[in-house]
């Protein structure tokens, strides 16, 4: 156990909420930066059952004098910057507010680290979105960037941002590159949780049909409950790196969607729609990543498959659908 005390934010997020319920059990003094929302933001600390064991500070990504206080208050010896404007399909729509969010928000974040306390380790939530049109058949930490969207060419900056303060000032940040993990906390804008949702409501005999995009897409799935792990074990490293964290294995969205289905004994030609309106201006095609770097230095390997993760949604959606 350890009496350390870190800092995330995001944490009222996917990420954060299993990265908080984590911390916790190691002993850490866990702080978060709540951003003021007109409705309740803290289902998911409810969730996991840590909404009464964190410590909430207020405070916005975009506002650096607030990121600064918080590391003062916090006093916190690891940072993890996992707040942002996460839906690529806003990035289109509110490109401005991405780029100040994902891009300068986490810059505030990491200066806020180098004028408070240099010493603190710090992880940045980097994505495979960055890689973008494809470079390689696999992705790994060697090949180069060419984000498709807003959204990753704001996380780009972020992650050089990162580099090149730990080259820079001897930050110990560290940068995961982390491709697409879900879990029964994942926001319903995302295709997993859409279809979860709607495949339960559907049973459920609530709804009829689901109405997705691209269905060709080819994503690496892995769950979130594993990939938050990796993040703990970068900020342990005694010499900050990048790292991508990923399955290897990569699937269709049409092939989860069927996952899904199946599960619950649907047929999925008898509900599925493809409505124009999901797709998007430019897509990333395919992504698999190659996570032997986490392995071998981090000694990280996923254990949740795609289908366990897909049954596991499917049910929480019942669930909560049924309450
Ligand atoms: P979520 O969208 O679930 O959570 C995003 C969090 O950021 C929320 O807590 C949100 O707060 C907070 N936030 C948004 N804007 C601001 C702001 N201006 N100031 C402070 N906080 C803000 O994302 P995930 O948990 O899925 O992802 C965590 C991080 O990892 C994100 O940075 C994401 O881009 C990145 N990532 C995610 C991947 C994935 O597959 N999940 C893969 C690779 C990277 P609120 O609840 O109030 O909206
Ligand atoms: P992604 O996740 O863009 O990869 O970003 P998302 O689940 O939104 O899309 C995955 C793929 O599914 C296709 N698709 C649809 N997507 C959505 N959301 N809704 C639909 O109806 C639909 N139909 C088809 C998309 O076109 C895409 O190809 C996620 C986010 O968590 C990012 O923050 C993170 O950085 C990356 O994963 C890695």
């Amino acid at each position: 156990m350890t009496n350390k005390s870190a800092l995330i934010t995001g944490i009222t997020g996917q990420d954060g909420a299993y990265l908080s319920k984590l911390l916790l059990e190691k002993g850490y003094k866990v702080h978060g930066i709540l951003a003021r929302r007109s409705t309740d933001t803290l289902w998911r600390l409810r969730e996991v059952g840590v909404e009464n064991d964190v410590h909430l500070i207020d405070g916005d990504l975009t506002d650096l004098s607030s990121m600064i206080r918080a590391m003062e208050m916090s006093k916190a010896e690891e940072v993890y910057n996992l707040g942002a404007q996460s839906f690529v399909g806003s990035s289109w729509s509110q490109p401005i507010l991405t780029a100040q969010v994902d891009g300068v928000g986490a810059l505030n974040v990491i200066e806020s680290v180098r004028i408070a306390n240099p010493a603190a380790k710090f992880y940045q939530a980097s994505t495979s979105e960055m890689f973008g049109l494809i470079q390689a058949e696999r992705q790994d930490e060697t090949t180069p960037f060419y984000p498709r969207s807003p959204y990753g060419a704001a996380k780009l900056m972020a992650h050089w941002m990162t580099v090149n303060y730990r080259e820079s000032f001897g930050l110990h940040a560290s940068s995961g590159i982390l491709f697409n993990h879900e879990s029964p906390l994942r926001g319903i804008e995302f295709v997993t949780r859409k279809v979860t949702h709607a495949v339960a409501s559907i049973k459920l005999g609530k709804s009829r049909e689901l109405r997705l995009g691209n269905i060709d897409a080819k994503r690496d799935w892995g769950f979130a409950g594993d990939y938050v792990e990796a993040m703990w074990l970068m900020t342990q490293q005694d010499v900050a790196d990048d790292y991508v964290v990923a399955t290897g294995i990569t699937t269709t969205v049409r092939e989860m969607c069927e996952i899904a289905f199946e599960h619950v004994g649907l047929n999925m030609a008898d509900h599925l729609v493809i409505d124009p309106k999901f797709f998007r201006p430019a897509e990333v095609d395919v992504l698999l990543g190659n996570p032997a770097k986490a392995q071998a230095n981090l000694g990280w390997t996923p254990k949740t498959s795609l289908k366990e993760l897909i049954v596991m949604m499917v049910e929480a959606d019942l669930r909560r659908l049924s309450a």
